[in-house]
């Protein structure tokens, strides 16, 4: 069994994690109305992995014995200045998210919890992923500035991403 501090930081990032996707909707809701359908696009899937991320925690805490809570979400905005702005939120949102899950590594490692330490592996690897796409994603903007043909390329390039589902453990 795992301690009460840590289970209720993975209770907390549970949460955290089905917020990550209500964002991701939020900003897909923004390019949808905006006619980006690409953008759009990336960020449906970003929020289904996000949902995938926060299923692997619920797991992860049923699996140790623990009892999975469920917050209450808060609204998220899908309104944006600019498609820069809604991609630096979502960077600005991964670099939080990397910090929280830093946050659960360093209590694991207080309490000599290795399991737990061995299951956020995966997460500390995902979120180097999570940062350098939204990077490339506001550089990519930035570079393109309100350009409509770059705009367009970009759009276009972000149409292209698929959803992979993420393997169940043990399969
Ligand atoms: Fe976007 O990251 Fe989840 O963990």
């Amino acid at each position: 069994m795992i301690s009460k501090k840590i289970l209720d930081l993975l209770n907390e990032q549970i949460k955290k994690e089905f917020h990550s996707a209500y964002l991701y909707l939020g900003i897909e809701a923004y390019f949808q109305e905006k006619g980006l359908k690409g953008m759009a696009n990336w960020f449906r899937i970003q929020a289904q992995e996000e949902l995938d991320h926060a299923i692997k925690f619920f797991e992860y805490v049923c699996e140790v014995g623990g009892l999975a809570q469920l917050g209450t979400l808060e609204g998220v905005t899908s309104t944006y200045k600019d498609p820069l702005e809604a991609m630096k939120a979502s960077l600005h949102h991964e670099q939080y998210i990397t910090k929280s899950i830093y946050t659960i590594v360093d209590a694991a490692n207080e309490e000599k919890d290795y399991k737990t330490n061995s299951f956020l592996q995966w997460f500390i690897d995902e979120q180097v992923e999570e940062e350098a796409n939204a990077e490339d994603n506001v550089r990519n903007l930035e570079l393109v500035k309100d350009h409509p043909n770059g705009l367009f390329m970009i759009d276009r390039e972000m149409a292209t991403r698929v959803y992979v589902p993420l393997t169940p453990a043990g399969a």
